[in-house]
This record gives C-alpha cells, sequence and structure tokens, in this order.
C-alpha cells in the first residue's frame, strides 16, 4: 500500500518558479510512490477578493500547467475543491474544535492581513481550517508543501489530535513533507522577501509562461550585492537565491556549481542562469500550448478527479458526523 499524499495550489495570480521548484515539481515526482490527490483550492482564493470570471479562467489555467508539468490524471486524482463539497462542510465542522489562540499564532494571517488593503474577510483568518479539511478528508499522511505552509500542517495535525481525543480515534496525522532544494525561492527583486503570487513588482517573479526574453530580463535585473565571489551563503540572500534556483533546475550539486563559476562574474552567472530556466520550461510551456488548445478536455480531466475525489470525502465526512451526533 502507497501512502496517500495531499497537496493544494491556488489559482490566483501568475504561477511561478517559487511553486513550481518548491512543490508541482516534486508532486510530479511523487507519483511513483504515492497515491497523490492534488487540489485546485479556489474556496481558499476567495478569501481575498476574486473577479468571478478571472477566477474561472485562472482555474483552467493552473489544471493546464499542473498537467503540462507532469500530473498524470491516470495516477493521480487532480480536482478543484468547489466541486467536492465536503470540503466546505467538514471546514465548518472544525471551525467548531479550533481554539481561536491556534488561529491567532500563524504568520500567513499576519502578512496577508497586513497588505490586504480592501477587506479582511472572516475566510482569511479561517483559511487554515478548511486546509485541515481538504487534507483531513482523505486520510492524508503526507503533505508536500513548500516551507511557508508548513505551520498550517502542523495545525491540522494539532486539529486531528484534538478531534480523536474528543470523539474517538477518526482521523490520520499528516506529516509535512518539505523539500530540501527549493522549498523557499525568493523575489529576484527583493531576495530578503519570498516569491510571492500576489506581489505585484514586474521583476518579482519568473512565471512558469513568461516567454524567454522576458525570463532573460527578469534574470539580468535581479537584486544581488556588491561582492564578487560566487558561492552558496545563506548571508548572501541575492546570490544565494539565483544559485539555489540554478541548483533546483540542473540538479548539480553545490560544489560542482560553485566549480564552475569560480573566478566568473554576476553576469556570468545570470546569463547562464536565465538559459537554464527557460530550458527547464520550455516542456512545460509546449504541452501547455497544446493541451490548452482543447480546454473541454481539461474540463473533463477535473470532472473525473471531482468524482473520483467525492466517494472518499463523503465516507470521511459521514463517519466525523455521525462521531458528534449529526446527521
Ligand atoms: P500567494 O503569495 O498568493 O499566497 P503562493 O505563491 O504562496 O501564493 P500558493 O498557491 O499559496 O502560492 O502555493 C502553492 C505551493 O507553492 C505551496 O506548496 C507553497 O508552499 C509553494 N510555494 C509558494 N511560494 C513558494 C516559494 N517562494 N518557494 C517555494 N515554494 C513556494
Ligand atoms: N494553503 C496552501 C494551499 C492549500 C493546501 C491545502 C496545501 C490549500 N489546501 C492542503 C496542502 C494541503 C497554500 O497557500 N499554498
Amino acid at each position: 500500500m502507497k501512502k496517500r499524499s495531499f497537496s493544494g495550489i491556488q489559482p490566483t495570480g501568475n504561477i511561478h518558479i517559487g511553486n513550481y521548484l518548491g512543490a508541482i515539481k516534486y508532486w510530479v515526482a511523487m507519483q511513483e510512490n504515492y497515491d497523490n490527490i492534488f487540489c485546485i483550492v479556489d474556496l481558499h482564493a476567495i478569501t481575498v477578493p476574486q473577479d468571478p470570471q478571472v477566477l474561472k479562467a485562472k482555474t483552467r489555467e493552473l489544471a493546464g500547467l499542473l498537467l503540462a508539468s507532469g500530473i498524470d490524471q491516470r495516477r493521480s486524482i487532480l480536482f478543484v475543491q468547489s466541486h467536492v463539497h465536503e470540503h466546505a462542510e467538514l471546514a465548518w465542522i472544525l471551525n467548531c474544535i479550533i481554539p481561536m489562540g491556534w488561529m491567532q499564532r500563524m504568520t500567513q494571517f499576519k502578512e496577508k492581513s497586513a497588505k490586504q488593503k480592501q477587506l479582511v474577510s472572516v475566510g482569511l483568518f479561517d483559511y487554515p481550517a478548511l486546509m485541515a479539511a481538504d487534507i483531513l478528508l482523505y486520510r492524508t499522511e503526507v503533505v508536500p508543501v513548500g516551507e511557508d505552509q508548513k505551520q498550517h500542517v502542523e495545525l491540522t495535525r494539532d486539529t486531528a489530535q484534538r478531534f480523536n481525543s474528543l470523539y474517538g480515534e477518526t482521523f490520520v496525522l499528516p506529516e509535512p513533507l518539505i523539500p530540501e532544494i527549493g522549498a523557499r525561492i525568493m523575489g529576484l527583486d527583493d531576495p530578503t522577501k519570498k516569491m510571492s503570487k500576489s506581489e505585484n513588482a514586474p521583476n518579482h517573479a519568473i512565471n512558469l509562461l513568461d516567454p524567454p526574453d522576458v525570463i532573460r530580463g527578469k534574470v539580468m535585473r535581479a537584486t544581488t550585492d556588491s561582492l564578487k565571489e560566487i558561492r552558496f551563503d545563506e548571508n548572501r540572500p541575492g546570490i544565494n537565491n539565483l544559485l539555489t534556483i540554478y541548483q533546483a533546475f540542473t540538479g548539480e550539486s553545490r560544489e560542482t556549481i560553485e566549480a564552475r563559476f569560480a573566478g566568473k562574474g554576476y553576469s556570468d552567472l545570470k546569463k547562464s542562469l536565465a538559459e537554464v530556466v527557460i530550458e527547464g520550461l520550455r516542456p512545460v510551456q509546449e504541452r501547455y500550448r497544446s493541451l490548452t488548445a482543447d480546454p473541454a478536455g481539461i474540463d473533463a480531466i477535473l470532472e473525473d478527479g471531482a468524482n473520483r475525489a467525492r466517494p472518499i470525502a463523503r465516507k470521511m465526512l459521514g463517519e466525523v458526523k455521525a462521531r458528534m451526533g449529526l446527521g
């Protein structure tokens, strides 16, 4: 029996190489050894205001990008969160057993609410309860995510434990699975901040669908320091980030990379990094173009995914409700 793995990604903004190197690339590789479910979390997306038409288009675009990156619908379940209403129902139930204090500690809420100029919704605060529901509905054992989501997976685990002690053994306790390389790709314009979809600065992120010239321009303008030596060093976030991206795309060791650039300048590194990224993304972009030529085909894959996810979710929710005296 393979272990169950579940992960989610929001259909907002432009998918960038941080999402790819910190999450998607590992999801693709995990298809060999795990029983995988991947979810496009549109109910999480609406925790901040979304234009309905854009949300719909981004959901399909993201499905296309995941499939183009190598998610295989025959080996994995790929579906849209709002198509399986058990997620919202379990989130409500979990809301009622999660203490306020646990939520108040969540750093992502603190960051996102500070950035949010319009309304800060109750949903944004409650976001981790819905994420816990996503994970717990499928008896998930591992959750492959970037570093930023670790705290949410820990809250999920605490929630499962609390439910189990209140109502009897029901949920499996999940573990986060965080990659060694690429778990925290930083912004090109400001390497002290994580690369993020919701950051709008033009030179912040390399998007998966950026054409070669755009990628070259962004890499060449990336913020570095005024030193010379090219080596991995966490105290030099700009150069460290570029080298990490290089390492994640090539799979080469740190020593090999440092030896290659010994005595060379930052612009040599940037030129070669741009080509590595362009070549790394080329097959994904090509497959994306052919997949999106048939949008109905993508919709059918998502519908099939929801049809496979729903019975698993329904069974778990039924068990939860029975334990609580509901339904
Ligand atoms: P937002 O900034 O709008 O919250 P995001 O860029 O963090 O969006 P998500 O949809 O929240 O994107 O994340 C999808 C997956 O990508 C998650 O597993 C997350 O941990 C991972 N991820 C996001 N940003 C990075 C990053 N800079 N480096 C590595 N992994 C990342
Ligand atoms: N919160 C996550 C997306 C997400 C998720 C999940 C990840 C929603 N539900 C369940 C793993 C498991 C994010 O913003 N990256």
